[in-house]
């Protein structure tokens, strides 16, 4: 408000001057030898200073809305920006499920030996596979783990270093060589066996691959 006090004391000294020149208690005039021309100058001055004045009063308005209008803004923003930072943190804390990849191998059971085989594998995006295997009364709890030794239908053994994560050929002494009948079902009769294939992470999620084979029932 610089422009206020010059022009407080413009107004004192116009109104000073004026005093002094419209005279004395007594009604005689003064003469101070300050001319009309000069009054008028000094009037015009503080005419147009008391508009520059209602003018930066106006400014000085709007301006002081648009910085409440911004701070509201700034304030909308910062909370938007606390829910997405909090939003952030419960997904940082969500664990992912493993995720299985199934082999190229069939389940096909032998039952000469009762074993089954079967290719898979599995990993665990933020963490690792603890257990995998395969679920075969459907209750989704591993019935058989994979692991080592792979036992062909000879029974030879082949040792190898368990790790889920890459593509491996499992046996598991199961037989699968049997599965539920499908029947009178105008020739699309047939015999399926349903198993899932399990794998549990460190934290003890679980993802589930379904399973369906074809089997002879006859
Ligand atoms: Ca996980
Ligand atoms: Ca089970």
């Amino acid at each position: 408000m610089r422009i206020i006090a010059p022009m407080m004391i413009l107004i004192m000294m116009t109104s000073t001057l004026a005093g002094c020149t419209g005279g004395d208690p007594d009604g005689e005039e003064i003469d101070l030898g300050i001319s009309d021309e000069v009054l008028e100058q000094l009037q015009l001055q503080l005419d147009e200073n008391l508009t520059k004045i209602i003018e930066s009063e106006l400014l000085i308005a709007q301006l002081q809305e648009q910085l409440a209008e911004n701070s509201s803004r700034i304030n909308e923003l910062e909370n938007n920006s606390h829910e997405h930072s909090d939003n952030y943190t419960i997904n940082e804390d969500i664990n992912l499920a493993p995720i299985i990849y199934r082999g190229p191998s069939s389940g096909k059971g032998d039952c000469e030996g009762c074993m089954t085989y079967i290719g898979a594998s599995a990993i665990d995006l933020d963490g690792e596979v603890v257990r995998f295997g395969i679920d075969v009364d459907l209750d989704g709890l591993i019935d058989y783990d994979f692991s080592s030794p792979l036992i062909n239908g000879a029974g030879n053994e082949i040792t190898f270093e368990v790790n889920y994560s890459l593509m491996t050929m499992y046996s598991v002494e199961w037989d699968s060589s049997l599965g539920n009948e499908l029947e009178n079902r105008m020739g699309h009769d047939g015999c399926y066996l349903m198993a899932n294939i399990i794998a549990v992470d460190d934290e003890g999620k679980s993802s589930i691959h379904p399973e369906v084979w074809y089997r002879d029932c006859e």
